[in-house]
């Protein structure tokens, strides 16, 4: 059984949602951010960074293997698609396309959409966002290269849809709040509401549910 450690934000979207694809078993367990749980001591004894999502897989298997935890949502993503044996292929040219998006999603996207991200919640404290707009700029940049290759076929890699359109789809699902125009992106755009007509995307948009 695979216990998710979890809040529904960006980060922690693209594993709900991964794991909903994957039709694998698990369990959830919503992190309280306002009572700090994902600096507790036992939360750090997961993933020492203090950050969702983690998983903890209760059997991993392999002979004398116990719990397994795993954190940074790009390494939870491969691990998921391994065990189910979906959502990444087995070897080959398509596993290295996937690859290539994934870190590209997981590194560069991920990083600049949340400088962009928290920069526009200190505007909207109505505090200083330095470099706010240089970061916008670049994370336009960003679309613009995804939605070149999404151009060219229908998922990031390829014919196939994989853990590299989980891990881009919940950062440019903020894109109203980051200021992007995401129709100026037509085949992006057009990637965007395909994936979230998934059914297993619906399903796993919102867990733990928000209440805030
Ligand atoms: N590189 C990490 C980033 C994880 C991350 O930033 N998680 C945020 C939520 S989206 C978090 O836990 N924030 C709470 C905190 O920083 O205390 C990953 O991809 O898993």
């Amino acid at each position: 059984m695979i216990e998710l450690h979890s809040r529904a934000t960006p980060n922690g979207r693209k594993i709900s949602i991964a794991l909903e694809e994957s039709g694998l078993p698990y369990r959830v367990h919503a992190v309280d951010f306002t009572r700090r749980e994902q600096k507790s001591p036992e939360f750090l004894s997961l993933n020492p960074n203090g950050r969702i999502p983690v998983i903890v897989d209760t059997a991993p298997g392999g002979p004398g293997q116990g719990p397994l935890a795993v954190f940074e949502s790009g390494a939870i993503l491969i691990y998921i698609a391994e065990k189910a044996g979906k959502l990444l292929a087995r070897d080959g040219m398509a596993r290295v396309e996937a690859f290539k998006w994934l870190f590209f999603a997981s590194s560069q996207l991920t990083h600049i959409a949340m400088q962009v991200h928290w920069l526009v919640r200190l505007k909207e404290r109505g505090e200083t966002a330095p470099h706010l707009e240089d970061y916008r700029v670049e994370l336009r940049r960003l679309y613009g290269v995804l939605d070149g290759v999404l151009s060219g076929h229908k998922w990031l890699a390829g014919d196939d849809f994989t853990i590299a359109d989980i891990a881009a789809w919940t950062w440019v699902e903020r894109h109203q709040m980051h200021g992007i125009v995401l129709e100026s992106f037509p085949a992006l755009a057009d990637w965007f509401a395909r994936s979230a007509a998934r059914p297993a995307f619906k399903k796993g948009y919102d867990i733990p549910p928000r209440e805030d």
